[in-house]
Protein backbone atom coordinates (compact mmCIF):
# COMPACT_ATOMS: atom_id res chain seq x y z
CA UNK A 1 0.00 0.00 0.00
CA UNK A 2 1.33 3.64 -0.53
CA UNK A 3 1.97 5.95 2.19
CA UNK A 4 2.25 10.02 2.39
CA UNK A 5 4.42 11.84 3.92
CA UNK A 6 3.51 13.05 7.74
CA UNK A 7 1.00 15.71 7.83
CA UNK A 8 0.11 14.77 4.29
CA UNK A 9 2.13 17.86 2.35
CA UNK A 10 0.92 18.38 -1.17
CA UNK A 11 0.97 20.84 -3.59
CA UNK A 12 -1.56 23.96 -3.16
CA UNK A 13 -5.36 23.01 -4.01
CA UNK A 14 -5.92 23.95 -6.96
CA UNK A 15 -2.52 24.11 -8.47
CA UNK A 16 -2.44 22.90 -11.92
CA UNK A 17 0.66 23.20 -13.48
CA UNK A 18 4.32 23.36 -11.55
CA UNK A 19 7.28 24.03 -13.36
CA UNK A 20 10.54 22.67 -13.58
CA UNK A 21 13.89 23.63 -14.50
CA UNK A 22 17.79 22.14 -14.72
CA UNK A 23 20.44 23.39 -13.36
CA UNK A 24 22.15 25.43 -16.06
CA UNK A 25 25.81 24.24 -14.65
CA UNK A 26 25.00 20.30 -15.30
CA UNK A 27 24.60 21.41 -19.29
CA UNK A 28 21.87 18.34 -19.88
CA UNK A 29 21.20 17.38 -23.34
CA UNK A 30 17.85 17.24 -25.01
CA UNK A 31 17.40 13.76 -24.80
CA UNK A 32 18.50 13.96 -21.23
CA UNK A 33 15.62 16.41 -20.58
CA UNK A 34 13.32 14.83 -22.66
CA UNK A 35 13.53 11.38 -20.06
CA UNK A 36 11.94 13.80 -17.43
CA UNK A 37 9.52 14.95 -19.77
CA UNK A 38 8.22 11.61 -20.48
CA UNK A 39 8.32 10.65 -16.78
CA UNK A 40 6.48 13.48 -15.47
CA UNK A 41 4.01 12.50 -18.79
CA UNK A 42 3.22 8.88 -16.62
CA UNK A 43 2.04 11.07 -13.17
CA UNK A 44 0.35 14.32 -15.05
CA UNK A 45 -2.07 11.00 -17.37
CA UNK A 46 -3.67 10.07 -14.04
CA UNK A 47 -3.89 13.74 -12.28
CA UNK A 48 -5.30 16.78 -13.13
CA UNK A 49 -1.53 18.42 -12.88
CA UNK A 50 0.69 19.31 -15.89
CA UNK A 51 4.03 20.17 -15.82
CA UNK A 52 6.25 22.83 -18.14
CA UNK A 53 9.61 23.15 -18.16
CA UNK A 54 10.93 26.85 -17.58
CA UNK A 55 14.66 28.62 -18.07
CA UNK A 56 14.09 29.87 -15.06
CA UNK A 57 15.90 27.46 -12.29
CA UNK A 58 15.37 29.94 -9.04
CA UNK A 59 11.74 30.24 -9.60
CA UNK A 60 10.73 26.99 -10.77
CA UNK A 61 8.56 24.96 -8.70
CA UNK A 62 10.85 21.69 -9.28
CA UNK A 63 14.53 22.21 -10.06
CA UNK A 64 16.44 19.17 -10.84
CA UNK A 65 20.32 18.76 -10.56
CA UNK A 66 22.96 16.42 -10.80
CA UNK A 67 25.46 16.78 -8.12
CA UNK A 68 28.61 14.87 -7.40
CA UNK A 69 28.95 13.60 -4.03
CA UNK A 70 28.92 16.99 -1.00
CA UNK A 71 26.69 19.55 -2.69
CA UNK A 72 25.77 21.61 0.27
CA UNK A 73 22.50 20.30 1.59
CA UNK A 74 23.77 18.21 4.24
CA UNK A 75 23.15 14.57 2.45
CA UNK A 76 26.39 14.11 0.73
CA UNK A 77 25.71 11.61 -2.52
CA UNK A 78 27.99 8.41 -2.09
CA UNK A 79 29.26 7.77 -5.60
CA UNK A 80 28.58 4.67 -7.98
CA UNK A 81 25.21 2.69 -6.10
CA UNK A 82 24.00 3.46 -2.84
CA UNK A 83 21.99 6.69 -3.02
CA UNK A 84 21.14 7.06 -6.45
CA UNK A 85 19.11 10.55 -5.91
CA UNK A 86 17.12 12.33 -3.56
CA UNK A 87 13.78 14.22 -3.49
CA UNK A 88 12.20 16.29 -0.93
CA UNK A 89 8.36 16.34 0.16
CA UNK A 90 6.16 19.25 -1.38
CA UNK A 91 6.46 22.08 -1.54
CA UNK A 92 10.38 21.97 -1.27
CA UNK A 93 10.98 21.16 -4.89
CA UNK A 94 14.89 19.73 -4.89
CA UNK A 95 15.47 17.09 -7.03
CA UNK A 96 19.01 16.15 -6.96
CA UNK A 97 20.77 12.99 -8.79
CA UNK A 98 23.99 11.72 -8.00
CA UNK A 99 26.32 12.70 -11.37
CA UNK A 100 28.54 9.70 -9.96
CA UNK A 101 26.60 7.03 -11.40
CA UNK A 102 26.42 5.14 -14.55
CA UNK A 103 22.96 6.41 -15.56
CA UNK A 104 21.27 4.96 -18.75
CA UNK A 105 19.09 7.90 -20.82
CA UNK A 106 18.73 5.61 -24.07
CA UNK A 107 18.95 2.20 -24.89
CA UNK A 108 17.66 -0.74 -22.63
CA UNK A 109 19.20 -0.63 -19.25
CA UNK A 110 18.72 -4.86 -18.99
CA UNK A 111 21.19 -5.22 -21.76
CA UNK A 112 24.04 -2.82 -20.37
CA UNK A 113 27.12 -4.74 -20.09
CA UNK A 114 27.39 -2.12 -16.18
CA UNK A 115 26.62 -3.73 -13.77
CA UNK A 116 26.17 -0.49 -11.86
CA UNK A 117 24.44 0.94 -14.48
CA UNK A 118 20.99 2.58 -13.39
CA UNK A 119 17.81 3.42 -15.59
CA UNK A 120 16.95 6.94 -15.10
CA UNK A 121 13.71 7.30 -16.37
CA UNK A 122 12.99 4.71 -13.60
CA UNK A 123 14.63 6.57 -10.83
CA UNK A 124 12.88 9.91 -12.03
CA UNK A 125 9.35 8.50 -12.37
CA UNK A 126 10.00 7.15 -8.37
CA UNK A 127 12.07 10.63 -7.33
CA UNK A 128 8.76 13.06 -9.02
CA UNK A 129 6.39 10.61 -6.89
CA UNK A 130 8.34 12.04 -3.78
CA UNK A 131 7.67 15.67 -5.37
CA UNK A 132 4.47 15.53 -5.21
CA UNK A 133 3.63 13.71 -2.04
CA UNK A 134 3.88 10.11 -2.21
CA UNK A 135 6.30 8.09 0.26
CA UNK A 136 7.19 4.60 0.03
CA UNK A 137 5.19 2.03 -0.84
CA UNK A 138 5.39 -1.73 0.27
CA UNK A 139 4.12 -3.15 -3.12
CA UNK A 140 6.96 -4.56 -4.62
CA UNK A 141 5.66 -3.54 -8.40
CA UNK A 142 4.69 0.12 -7.11
CA UNK A 143 7.41 2.46 -8.59
CA UNK A 144 7.13 3.76 -5.27
CA UNK A 145 8.48 0.75 -3.80
CA UNK A 146 11.45 1.37 -2.12
CA UNK A 147 14.16 -0.72 -3.81
CA UNK A 148 14.82 -1.84 -6.87
CA UNK A 149 16.95 -4.42 -8.40
CA UNK A 150 20.01 -3.09 -11.01
CA UNK A 151 19.62 -3.22 -14.30
CA UNK A 152 16.04 -3.13 -14.20
CA UNK A 153 13.52 -0.72 -15.55
CA UNK A 154 10.17 0.26 -13.46
CA UNK A 155 8.56 3.22 -15.34
CA UNK A 156 5.24 1.93 -15.75
CA UNK A 157 2.63 3.35 -12.43
CA UNK A 158 1.15 0.55 -10.40
CA UNK A 159 -2.17 0.76 -9.52
CA UNK A 160 -1.10 1.61 -6.01
CA UNK A 161 0.63 4.83 -6.92
CA UNK A 162 -2.03 6.26 -8.80
CA UNK A 163 -4.29 5.42 -6.25
CA UNK A 164 -2.01 7.78 -4.04
CA UNK A 165 -1.57 10.34 -6.27
CA UNK A 166 -5.65 10.39 -7.27
CA UNK A 167 -6.07 10.69 -3.48
CA UNK A 168 -3.95 13.55 -3.07
CA UNK A 169 -4.43 15.19 -6.44
N1 LIG B 1 17.05 7.59 -2.61
C1 LIG B 1 16.07 7.44 -1.61
C2 LIG B 1 14.67 7.36 -2.26
O1 LIG B 1 14.36 8.19 -3.12
C3 LIG B 1 16.08 8.61 -0.65
C4 LIG B 1 15.06 8.39 0.42
C5 LIG B 1 15.13 7.48 1.41
C6 LIG B 1 13.82 9.02 0.55
N2 LIG B 1 14.00 7.53 2.16
C7 LIG B 1 13.20 8.46 1.67
C8 LIG B 1 13.19 10.02 -0.13
C9 LIG B 1 11.92 8.84 2.07
C10 LIG B 1 11.93 10.43 0.27
C11 LIG B 1 11.30 9.83 1.35
O2 LIG B 1 13.93 6.47 -1.91
S1 LIG B 1 17.64 6.30 -3.42
C12 LIG B 1 15.10 4.08 -5.49
C13 LIG B 1 14.53 2.72 -5.40
C14 LIG B 1 16.49 5.76 -4.57
C15 LIG B 1 15.97 4.52 -4.50
O3 LIG B 1 18.74 6.81 -4.13
O4 LIG B 1 17.88 5.25 -2.48
C16 LIG B 1 14.77 4.90 -6.52
C17 LIG B 1 16.17 6.58 -5.61
F1 LIG B 1 13.27 2.76 -5.08
F2 LIG B 1 14.59 2.10 -6.54
F3 LIG B 1 15.18 2.01 -4.55
C18 LIG B 1 15.30 6.16 -6.60
CL1 LIG B 1 13.72 4.35 -7.79
ZN1 LIG C 1 20.96 17.10 -2.57
ZN1 LIG D 1 12.06 6.74 -2.50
Amino acid sequence: HYTLFPGMPRWPEGTEELTYAFNPGNGLTDTVKGVFAVAFARWSEVTSLTFRETESYFSADIRIGFFSGDHGDGEPFDGSLGTLAHAFSPTNGRFHLDADEDWVVSGDVTQSALSTAVDLESVAVHEIGHLLGLGHSSEEEAVMFPTISSRRKKVVLAQDDIKGIQFLY
